[in-house]
């Protein structure tokens, strides 16, 4: 039963039951509804309180109903509404923890709302792609005025119920037990003689509502570009100023309607979801034990290690950093505080937090410091042979059930894992830099990688506020080895045609925050090179465009050389297009005999991102990743893949798998065949009709 009804001494209380936060499925409304007509019927009772059980008044409607016949099934969240501020007795709604969306606007269906300190209260509609559709454009305004209520309208941003104590929105914030209060307000409101109040009926007061409607409209201009939903939640509650409650709702609800089709919204439910299921592994039960990390120690002061410690110190665990010489020592802890200095004067962090946070930081030289560390990540030189020492040597000081984590974004895990006694403690803990800002964590399982390792890890990443998720082992990992499908066409198509300032534009328009080259040159393209000599050796039968080994033989590694796929001034990081590199780029095709030919921004876009889904294709048939969401939350936080279209294998989906194979042969047919192995997977979804989400 997803709704309890129960009475107390001429109350009804009617208790949403429906875990984990109480979401307005079809059966949920249908009980409230239920549950509201029974109290009409019964002459005992004089008022209502409408309230949730466990850890929600309500999180809003059913995301997973979305587009489904329940979504629109009656009664719906606006029928429920209207059986709630329709009724002849009062409803008092009791709010604790969070009241988002659906749930809010439920609420504010309420004749009278009473709130526990500390609930979260939002509509946070907008960071879905949609906007309120069962009100909430127009009751909010009424309820606490028009700045604040488009403030949290656009942003999504939850506030706290103390906060909004004197706001209209709440009759009373309850300090004691908020059961007991709800019963004695609403004894005390069912004893008054009706009409109850209701916010539809409130006015909207403010000196300059159009003002301030296209204030806030330039302001959402500039950051939503590629969303739709932030100006739409500007029109709804324009409408409802201008044309007043009824046409505003009629309009909001047209909006709702349109915007929850939209791919923009269903790449943002994607993303909600998609970021909730990296976290869960098939073969790993979620009440798997896990193990206590009280202390953790990383190895290497460099601007990785560093920035891996400032995670952990972040969330308040103690941190030993190790270094092999005082002089690297000290200038790691220098970068560290830097860093916090920096955010102090951007006034994110409290001065004294500074010196807190830092206190937290044990320095030190010698490994028999580790000894208590109960997860100890290793961040030193990217060499297998390092890696080596630095691991056996762990194996001699750490302590029994210590995790054994190793940073590496290129090295075999497995390997690693060798170089101990104790492989199902060691696992990888790939961190994207600067480790302290990107949100992904590839989180890599060795073949004896442990479960509870795997599931210590994936709590401990949502502790630091990472997104983790979990990749096999193979080269590149889940991330690294799909961009390198996406720079090797990048690369073809510089000596098919194309100049760098052109693959960048397109892919940059498509929403990418920086194209292949103007990344290049920022993370510096003698990486790429050491890289590419190693892949030489290791795939003699792979092959790659040349292109770029002779752009680093002229020394111009990017950014900080003055010169790389762009030139650059001192000082400006613009990248302006290089007449030198163009020249190369052309020469470079004459002597490889490629006639060179205009290509297409559309041709850009799907050999990069197709590139992508073919590869993250196979890394699904090879079990690397476990779903095709995982893949999306890698590309979304670590790689600025647009986040608009929901990540490539989203991407492709909303393209149709049928027309992603397609084009795929089409390029296989004509240039570097062998970048072009179709994934088996995509001819056979395509051939079902399905995609990768199904
Ligand atoms: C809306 O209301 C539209 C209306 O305006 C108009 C309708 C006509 N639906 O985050 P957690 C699941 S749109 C379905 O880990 P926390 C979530 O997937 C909605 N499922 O917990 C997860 O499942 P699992 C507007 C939902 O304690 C589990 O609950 N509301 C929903 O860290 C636990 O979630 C929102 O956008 C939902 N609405 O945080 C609120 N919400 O265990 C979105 C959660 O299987 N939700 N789940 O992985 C949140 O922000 C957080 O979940 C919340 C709890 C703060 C509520």
């Amino acid at each position: 039963m997803a709704v309890d009804y129960t009475t107390h001494d001429g109350v009804a209380v009617i208790t949403l039951n429906n875990p984990p936060v109480n979401g307005l499925g079809l059966s949920t409304r249908a009980g409230i509804v239920e549950g509201i007509e029974r109290a009409q019927n019964d002459p005992a009772i004089k008022a209502i309180v409408l309230t949730g059980a466990g850890k929600a008044f309500s999180g809003g409607a059913d995301i997973t109903e979305f587009n489904t016949p329940k979504a629109t099934q009656e009664p719906t969240l606006a029928t429920v509404i209207k059986a709630v501020e329709g009724s002849a007795k009062p409803v008092v709604a009791a709010i604790h923890s969070v009241a988002m969306g659906g749930g809010l606007e439920l609420a504010l269906g309420a004749h009278y709302r009473i709130a526990a300190p500390g609930a979260q209260i939002a509509l946070p509609e907008v960071k879905l792609g949609i906007l309120p559709g069962a009100g909430g454009t127009q009751r909010l305004p009424r309820a606490i005025g028009l700045e604040a209520a488009l403030n949290m309208i656009v942003s999504g941003a939850p506030v706290m119920s103390e906060k909004l104590a004197d706001s209209g929105l709440f009759d009373e914030v309850v300090q004691g037990d908020l059961a007991e209060a709800a019963l004695a307000f609403a004894r005390k409101v069912g004893a008054q003689a009706g009409p109850h109040p209701k916010v539809r009926d409130r006015k909207i007061e403010h000196p300059n509502a159009a003002g301030f409607i296209q204030f806030a409209r330039n302001t959402v201009a500039a950051m939503a570009k590629n969303f739709p939903a932030p100006g739409k939640c500007i029109d709804a509650v324009e409408a409802g100023v201008q044309n007043g409650f009824d046409k505003g709702l009629a309009f909001e609800r047209e909006c709702f309607i349109a915007l929850v089709q939209t791919p923009e919204s269903r790449a943002l439910r994607h993303a909600f979801f998609g970021e909730r299921a990296a976290s869960k592994i098939p073969d790993v039960p979620s009440d798997t034990v896990v193990r206590d990390i009280r202390q953790v120690a990383v190895i290497g002061a460099g601007t990785m290690g560093g920035g891996i410690a400032m995670n952990f110190i972040n969330a308040g665990i103690p941190v030993t950093l190790l270094e092999t010489k005082q002089e690297a020592l000290d200038r790691g802890l220098a970068t560290i505080r830097k860093n916090y200095e920096a955010t102090v004067k951007k006034g994110k962090l409290k001065p004294e937090a500074l010196e807190q946070r830092m206190a937290l930081i044990t320095p030190t030289l010698s490994y028999d410091d580790l000894k208590n560390a109960d997860l100890i990540v290793e961040a030193v030189f990217e060499e297998l042979g390092v890696k080596e020492q630095v691991f056996k040597r762990l194996d001699e000081v750490a302590k029994a059930g210590a995790i054994l984590a190793s940073n590496t974004s290129t090295l075999d895990v497995d390997k690693i894992a060798a170089f101990t006694k104790r492989p199902q403690d060691v696992v990888g803990m790939h961190f994207f830099s600067p480790a302290n800002v990107m949100k992904l964590l590839e989180v890599v399982r060795g073949k004896e990688t442990a479960k509870d390792v795997l599931a210590t890890v994936m709590q401990l990443a949502k502790k630091i506020k990472k997104t983790a998720v979990v990749s096999g082992v193979c080269d590149g990992f889940i991330g690294n080895r799909m961009i390198e499908q996406y720079i090797r066409q990048a690369l073809f198509m510089l000596e098919e045609g194309a100049l760098p300032a052109q693959v960048d534009r397109a892919i940059e328009k498509f929403g990418f925050a920086m194209g292949p080259f103007r990344m290049s040159d920022l993370a510096g393209n003698d990486i790429g090179w050491a890289i590419r000599k190693r892949r030489y050796l290791e795939h003699p039968d792979m092959h790659y465009s040349k292109i770029a080994d002779r752009l680093c033989e002229t020394g111009r590694f990017g950014q900080k050389t003055g010169g790389g796929w762009y030139d650059y001034k001192a000082g400006d990081r613009t990248a302006y297009p290089s007449k030198v590199v163009d020249d190369m780029i052309g020469a470079f095709s004459k002597e490889a005999n490629v006639e060179r030919r205009k290509i297409g921004d559309e041709e850009i876009v799907e050999r990069l991102v197709f590139a992508l889904v073919n590869e993250g294709a196979k890394i699904l048939e090879e079990g690397i990743a476990s779903k095709a969401s995982d893949i999306d939350m890698v590309y979304l936080t670590g790689y600025g893949f647009p986040l608009h279209r929901g990540g490539p294998m989203l991407y492709a989906d909303t393209v149709g798998l049928y027309n992603v194979e397609r084009a795929i042969r089409r390029y296989a047919a004509r240039t570097n065949g062998d970048a072009w192995q179709l994934a088996t997977s995509i001819a056979e979804l395509a051939a079902k009709g399905q995609g990768f989400n199904g």
